[in-house]
């Protein structure tokens, strides 16, 4: 069985660009894969973080993760911080990064030239960090969304240094980029993409958004003039937004058929059917999430999770000391 693994860094609230993205595909690749999903904590404090509002976010996520149908029987789901392992390779993976590597980074640079002020350095050498939460475990895919894609190409390039110089440490991974729902934009600024960091919070529906307010919030995206429903996202990127989202929580319908259920029909009507497909989903995934709230198994999911996990990474963070020459016993 080919292996698979991602992460997911609840800096906030999981929202719909997430699920679309990521998660609702972890779940559809758990049966056909072994398949790895961590949530990645030490990425999340590369930004400045609340204490009480972390933790909310990361338990959050546990359960969601479940809620959307990661199954623990299949997936191993764990903390990234409850394998330290992770953090160790990380800095291995560091000193084999280039700062010129780093400094090509769009997440890095993208902060940077909007003038944000005290970025820290873990926000920069995140990469490396990610390259060897991916490399740790031998993945033959990474399932991302469309901007994490440049991340997995750098933790190719250093797996292949460090192949080359210190013999074969690690399997080469291939991303792995969802067609439809790679990139959801903002529902109020379409040239965005559907992000927690969006202040205004008009453009990015949150899984545990109640109902009415997802509603509102597409039935106020923001689309054209032009009065139909066709999927072109240079010149209707709004309306092909909703396309996609329509599209994607429906098993991937056809554009087409959309653009023809919706002919002759006003923006009116075809945003209370997209409010209709995304309410349905969230509607599900709540009632789930509060169940497995409910029943604790939080816990003891994360729990056996990190035994597995730490089992595959502990083996592999020696092959590499050993393999560098950082270890002087024979154990
Ligand atoms: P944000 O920009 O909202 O902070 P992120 O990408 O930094 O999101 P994560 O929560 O770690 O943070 O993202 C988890 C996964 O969701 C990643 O694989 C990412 O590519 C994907 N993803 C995030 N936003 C979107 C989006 N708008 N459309 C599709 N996929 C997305
Ligand atoms: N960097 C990713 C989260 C992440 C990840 C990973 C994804 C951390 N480690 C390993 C895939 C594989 C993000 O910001 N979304």
């Amino acid at each position: 069985m080919k292996r698979m693994l991602s992460g997911i860094k609840p800096t906030g609230q999981l929202h719909l660009g997430n699920y679309i993205g990521a998660l609702s595909k972890f779940v559809s690749y758990q049966d056909e894969y072994e398949m790895i999903a961590f949530i990645a904590n030490l990425h999340c404090i590369t930004v400045p973080q609340d204490p009480q509002e972390l933790k909310k976010n990361l338990h959050d996520c546990v359960a969601l993760y479940l809620a959307c149908g990661l199954d623990p029987k299949k997936a191993t789901i764990f903390l990234q911080t409850d394998v330290k392992e992770h953090a160790q390779l990380g800095y291995i993976m560091c000193c084999h990064t280039y700062m010129g590597e780093l400094n090509r980074m769009t997440q890095f640079k993208d902060k940077q030239a909007n003038g944000e002020k005290n970025l820290s350095g873990g926000l920069y050498t995140y990469p490396a960090l990610m390259a060897a939460d991916i490399l740790i475990y031998d993945p033959d895919y990474v399932p991302v969304g469309e901007d994490q894609k440049q991340h997995v190409e750098l933790t190719r390039d250093v797996a292949i240094r460090m192949n080359h110089r210190y013999g074969n440490l690690f399997k080469i991974p291939e991303p792995l980029i969802p067609k439809v729902g790679a990139r959801i934009m903002s529902l109020s600024d379409p040239s965005k993409k559907m992000s927690k960091s969006d202040l205004t919070n008009k453009g990015c529906i949150y899984l545990l958004d109640d109902l009415k307010t997802a509603r509102k919030k597409i039935m106020s995206a923001k689309t054209d003039s032009l009065g139909i429903v066709k999927y072109d996202p240079e010149n209707q990127p709004g309306v092909s937004n909703l396309m996609q989202i329509m599209s994607s929580l429906s098993g991937n319908r056809p554009m087409a058929e959309i653009e023809q259920e919706f002919a002759g029909r006003g923006y009116g009507d075809f945003k209370r059917a997209v409010a209709d497909v995304v309410c349905a989903e969230l509607e599900k995934i709540q009632a789930r999430y509060q169940e497995i709230v409910d029943s604790g198994m939080i816990d003891d999911v994360l729990r056996e999770g990190a035994e597995k996990a730490r089992s595959m990474a502990a083996p592999k963070l020696d092959l590499v000391q050993k393999a560098i020459g950082m270890e002087i016993t024979a154990h």
